[in-house]
Parts: structure tokens; sequence; C-alpha cells
């Protein structure tokens, strides 16, 4: 795909977020369009948000367990950019108004206090990291009914993402096993999805080795001071205005977040 295309399908795209309308799934007139266009396609996307002074805060990755493959039909990790407008506060109350049909996971996420670079082991991993804990994470497709059928437009959209709250409780990674934790999403006060830490990739440091094999075929990095999302162990729940949600993981606290009751 040539740079015009590209550029014409990341403000297609970019226009879809702003005014919260969806649009036609792009290989419906692209079939061809495949995943490492769809990756320039996101990277354009995450330019014109920069252009508007968004700054980049780390990345999420998804489609990392099997709750999630079958939920959306796609089988393979992939990941997409987080930015500072994207943050809510833990505790916040948000507006559904901006959003097209959003929806809420429960997220285990890393802090990267060093960089990562090449191909790293989950060890290597862990000794860059210097926080773990509980996250949300609120997606939104911009294509028509929240569908599409082909990674490369769920890549080019970003992955899906909207917004993503950290939570309280975090820790130091090097003074807690992660590998087989309890993960509750709650809604208005009862538990609606429950999974395990090792649901995401046999464990959620796996994730990261991941993200660092698909930046490195892409000639980057990881850098220092990057959130990364892990991906939901669970299915996503549609958001409703005047939901109460609340994601608890067993020793690494809790996030919460409130939605209004207008949308
Ligand atoms: C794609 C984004 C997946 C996750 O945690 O697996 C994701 C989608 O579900 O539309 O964020
Ligand atoms: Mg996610």
């Amino acid at each position: 795909m040539n740079t015009l295309e590209i550029q014409t399908l990341a403000s297609e795209l970019d226009q879809a977020l702003l005014k919260a309308h969806e649009i036609e799934r792009l290989t419906v007139k692209h079939p061809s369009l495949d995943l490492v266009s769809a990756y320039h396609i996101q990277d354009e996307g995450v330019r014109l948000r920069q252009m508007r002074g968004e700054k980049i805060l780390g990345y999420k990755m998804g489609l990392t367990s099997e709750a999630k493959i079958k939920q959306m039909n796609l089988d393979q990790p992939i990941y997409g950019i987080l930015t500072d407008r994207m943050q809510i506060q833990n505790g916040e109350t948000f507006s559904l108004q901006t959003m097209i049909h959003p929806k809420i996971e429960p997220e285990i996420f890393f802090v990267t206090d060093r960089e990562l670079k090449g191909k790293v082991s989950a060890d290597q991993a862990l000794a860059a990291c210097s926080q773990v804990g509980a996250a949300l994470e609120i997606l939104d497709s911009r294509f028509v009914g929240f569908k599409y059928f082909s990674l490369p437009d769920v890549v080019a959209d970003n992955c899906s993402s909207s917004r993503f709250v950290l939570g309280v409780g975090h820790q130091e990674p090097k003074n807690i096993d992660v590998t087989d934790l309890e993960i509750t999403l709650e809604i208005n006060g009862q538990a609606a999805q429950k999974a395990r830490s090792k649901d995401v990739l046999g464990h959620p440091l796996n994730s990261l080795v991941r993200l660092c094999e698909i930046l490195d075929s892409r000639g980057l990095s990881l850098p220092a001071k990057s959130i990364v999302l892990t991906g939901a162990a669970t299915q996503a729940v549609a958001l409703e205005p005047g939901m109460q949600v609340r994601v608890v993981v067993e020793n690494l606290g809790e996030a919460r977040v409130s939605v209004t009751r207008q949308k």
C-alpha cells in the first residue's frame, strides 16, 4: 500500500474517532491490506494524535488470551498505542458521549524502567519493570457493529483502543509472583467475568516478550517508562450509562471507574 493510501485510511479512522461515528471496515474496499500496512496506518493515526498534542504513554497488547481470541475470532497477539488523553484516573466518572459502542475489560499492566530492545526473555522483561498492577481497558471500535474479520482492520484502528485506567495497590514485579492470580471484573458490585493471570499467554510477562518481538520485527524497541497493558484474560463487556466497574487482581490491587447516567 502506498503512502497516500496509508494517509487517507488513517485520516478516515481519525475522523471516525473524533466524530464518534462508525465506518466500514477497511478490508471491504482493500481486501489485500496486510499487517505491515495496517501497522503503518496505525503509526500515521498516532502521528495525527501527536500533532494534536497527545503524548505516548505506552502500549496495549490485544488478543493474548483464549477468551479474547474466541470473542473476536482473531488469533494473533497485536499491539496498539496508549496516549495521555486516553487515560482516566482511578475512581473517575466519565461519559460515553465521545464513544461509539464501548466495552470494558480487566487487564494487568506493567511499567518499564529501562528500554527493552531486540528479543527478550520473560526474565529480562521482569528485570526491566518497576511496577505491576490492575487496570481497566475501555475499548471502542471505529468499525460498524464492533465487528471485523481480519487482524489488519483492528491493527489499523489502534487495536480498538479508547481509554484506560491504572489501579491502586500495584507492586514491584520482583516482589510478587504474578503467574497465577485471580482476576475479577465486577459490574455494579457483581462479579461479571473471572479469569486467572496465566490465561494471558501462560504468564502476563509473556505479553511483554511478544510485544518486544513485534516491535523488533518492525525495527523498534520498547522505551523506558512505558506502560504496557498485557491484554484481557476475559471477554470484554458492553459499557452502559450508569455502570460502576471494578477490576480486582489478587495481590495486585484494584482499579475502578464509573460511567455517567447520561450518554
Ligand atoms: C481488540 C483489542 C483486544 C485485548 O485486551 O485483547 C484487546 C478488540 O477486542 O477489539 O485489547
Ligand atoms: Mg485490552
